[in-house]
This record gives C-alpha cells, sequence and structure tokens, in this order.
C-alpha cells in the first residue's frame, strides 16, 4: 500500500480521506450537529479510532506468534485522545507523537502497512528494520520521529515551531507529553521557552493515569497537570480524554489560538491506560475492579459509536460497514507485510554513518582544525589521524 502522496486523498481541512462506503455516499446531505464537522467528518473520526484499536489487536495476534520484533505498546482506551486532537491539525501542521499515539500518525498519514512492516522489523520498513514499533517519522506528512527520553521532544517542538514563526510560516505543532514525562526538566526546559517565544505550539498532556506502574497521585503534587500551564503563563484548557468530539474542539481552539500568533496552550486530556506500560508488563499494581470499570463505562469507541447512533443520526448499518472496511484494510496490510523479507545485515549501517567518512569541514570550522589537533587533542586519541603538524 503506497503512502499518501502529498495532497492527495484528503479532505477538505486537509486530512486524509478514506473512500466512502456506499452506504453514506448514498445518504441524504444532513447538516452536522457538530459545528466545523461534517457528517461525513464525523464518521471519519470513528473509522480513525476504530482502525487504531484493530491494527493494534492485529499485532497483539503477530507478537504472540513471535512475529513482532521488540516491545507492544497498546493504546487501547486512549483512541479518542489521540485521534481527536490530531484531526484538529491541517495538513501542513506537525506533530510530535508518542509510542501510545498510533491513531495520531495513521490520522496524519501513516499507513497500516508501514506500520506493520516496522514492529516486524521488515526490510522495507521505514527505518529497513534499524528502529522498531512506531518510531519513524516523515516531516512531508507532518509526524515527528520519537525518541524515548520522555520530555525531550517539547524543547524539539519548542524549536521546530520557533522556526515557524521566525519564518513566518502559518504552521502549528502539537506535542504529546504523558503525566510521566511532566516530571522531567525538559518538559519543564521546553514549554518554559516555547510560552516566552510565543511558538504556535500545543502541548497536550496525556493523562492517563500511570508511568510505568507509577499512579498520577504519585507522580505530582498538583491536583491537576493543567494547573500547570498558570506557572508558564499560558491558558491551559482540560477534557475528557475518551469524549472524540471534546478532545477534537479542545485542540481545534488551542491550534487556533497559536495560529493566530497567540502562543502556547497547554491541554490536559484525561484517558485510561487499560494495558501495561508495553505487552509483557501484567499490571499487577493496579487496584481490583480498575481496569474493569473504564473498559464497562468509558471505553471511548463504545461511547462515541452510541453518540453517532443516538444522537448524531448514524444509522448501525453505516458504522458496521466502516467496521468492516477497516478490518478488510488491516487483512490486507497484514498479508503484504508478512510477504516482506528480512533486513540484509549489511544494510545495518547504511545512513547511520557519514558516507564517505571524511566530510569537508562546516564552514565556520574552516582552518580551525589544525589549531584544534596541535593545542588540545591528545596524541593517539582514539582511532583519529591529526594531521601532521606542518599542515597547520
Ligand atoms: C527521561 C526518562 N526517564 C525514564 C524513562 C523510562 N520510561 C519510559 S516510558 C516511562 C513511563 C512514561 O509514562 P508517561 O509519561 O505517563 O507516558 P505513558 O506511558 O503513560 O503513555 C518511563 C519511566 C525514559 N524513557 N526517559
Ligand atoms: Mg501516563
Amino acid at each position: 500500500m503506497p503512502a499518501a502522496k502529498r495532497g492527495e486523498g484528503r479532505g477538505k481541512r486537509g486530512q486524509r480521506r478514506r473512500p466512502a462506503p456506499a452506504s453514506i455516499a448514498a445518504a441524504p446531505a444532513v447538516a452536522s450537529p457538530v459545528p466545523g464537522l461534517s457528517r461525513e467528518q464525523l464518521l471519519d473520526l470513528y473509522y480513525w479510532m476504530r482502525l487504531t484499536r484493530t491494527l493494534e489487536e492485529r499485532l497483539v495476534a503477530l507478537y504472540r506468534q513471535t512475529k513482532v520484533v521488540g516491545g507492544l505498546f497498546r493504546s487501547l482506551g486512549q483512541e479518542a485522545d489521540s485521534v481527536g486532537s490530531a484531526y484538529a491539525l491541517e495538513r501542513r501542521d506537525i506533530l510530535s507523537p508518542l509510542i501510545r499515539n498510533l491513531g495520531s500518525m495513521l490520522v496524519k498519514g501513516a499507513t497500516p502497512l508501514e506500520i506493520l512492516r516496522q514492529y516486524m522489523a521488515k526490510a522495507d520498513s521505514p527505518t529497513r528494520g534499524r528502529e522498531l514499533n512506531i518510531h519513524f517519522g516523515d516531516t512531508d506528512r507532518g509526524f515527528i520521529g520519537q525518541i524515548s527520553p520522555l520530555g525531550d521532544m517539547v524543547p524539539v517542538m519548542a524549536g521546530v515551531t520557533l522556526s515557524f514563526k521566525m519564518r513566518r510560516e502559518d504552521r502549528v505543532g502539537l506535542v504529546y507529553v504523558g503525566d510521566g514525562a511532566t516530571s522531567t526538566g525538559a518538559f519543564h526546559e521546553g514549554i518554559n521557552f516555547a510560552a516566552v517565544q510565543r511558538c504556535p505550539l500545543v502541548v497536550i498532556v496525556e493523562n492517563n493515569g500511570y508511568a510505568y506502574s507509577t499512579p498520577t497521585n504519585r507522580q505530582t503534587a498538583a491536583r491537576q497537570f493543567v494547573d500547570k500551564a498558570l506557572g508558564y503563563g499560558v491558558p491551559g484548557e482540560s477534557a475528557d480524554g475518551n469524549d472524540v468530539l471534546a478532545v477534537y474542539d479542545v485542540t481545534k481552539r488551542a491550534v487556533d489560538r497559536a495560529r493566530r500568533g497567540q502562543g502556547v496552550t497547554l491541554i490536559e486530556l484525561t484517558t485510561y491506560r487499560r494495558k501495561g506500560h508495553a505487552e509483557h508488563d501484567n499490571q499487577s499494581y493496579v487496584p481490583p475492579g480498575e481496569i474493569e470499570r473504564w473498559e464497562r463505562e468509558n471505553d471511548p469507541i463504545t461511547r462515541y459509536h452510541d453518540r453517532l447512533t443516538s444522537e448524531l443520526g448514524f444509522d448501525a448499518a453505516e458504522i458496521e460497514a466502516t467496521d468492516d472496511r477497516v478490518r478488510r484494510v488491516v487483512d490486507e496490510a497484514t498479508d503484504e507485510a508478512e510477504r516482506s523479507g528480512a533486513p540484509e545485515a549489511l544494510d545495518a549501517l547504511v545512513g547511520v554513518y557519514a558516507d564517505p567518512a571524511v566530510q569537508p569541514p562546516l564552514w565556520f570550522r574552516e582552518g580551525a582544525a589544525g589549531v584544534v589537533d596541535v593545542h588540545e587533542r591528545p596524541e593517539g586519541w582514539g582511532t583519529y589521524s591529526a594531521p601532521a603538524s606542518d599542515t597547520v
């Protein structure tokens, strides 16, 4: 399945557009009851959440067959947070996902085939088998490759959005951080810098109740994460992270503010991590009954399904057609990913080090290398072969 080309297959607001099932195309034009979202977009939100869940369920099956290389990180119960927020961005905007933001990456144009190949470390995966899970990026499609150190993408996105501002580009950035990541220095430095510079940045704190095994009440003495906005002098808003329309709405308002030049917004989304940190984690630290209660009473897909049918005028058959389509997409992508080969060992180093190994000095260092070699570099340091002193 080829990656979506720039600008192709996009809805009016720049999102990837899923071809509508026949039943939807034939439906009469009914005004959307949700301001700013068409009827097709309302169903689109359901499609991306369902795709996220079904794709992850497929990954679990592949993991149990030992076909997934490395850990498997679920976003079960958090799909509305990823999908609703990413959907509020335009095509030209950039987001920085975390390990549980598969849904955001799909909305931004990552394909199920890429995700499956990446998790299975196939030769034709986006990182050619050299990185795993959803650790890859594509700035053309508007998602940045993530790194593991918690909070570190906040200063990175402060820099990205500062560059938008300096170049006078009409673009916004969105960075996700977990409740755990808010305890890092990088989070503090990044949001503080972005706030002072009035960068067009939306910072979303995904409060899913746990950071690995640490519950939120052991993470911060603050009553709620959104209170931290006050300390940075930025607007703070919170929303029910399991209500996809509320997530879309709160994010869209922050995106609009950023686009108008009004700087950073801190958003706290309250959700719940129903699986362990990764698939290996048995969640023995979770109080009995807690997971089951969230599953029973607060599943984001069930809630949205009910709302679509009871309040927003959708027919159960339309939604079932969407489920069928998702199953087909995931089945086809799985078959194709399974056909992909393993990487060649010799490919491992390609693109990792400078090629050729000797690079011309940067313009501002021209002439400086010799001085460093003579005065600062100890003799026999590493494998570096210093030029003879008569070249200085
Ligand atoms: C600076 C840093 N410290 C510790 C870790 C190890 N670590 C990886 S994920 C994680 C928990 C993250 O929790 P949270 O930020 O709440 O995100 P969630 O997993 O809940 O989505 C920890 C402690 C890390 N990657 N980086
Ligand atoms: Mg967390």
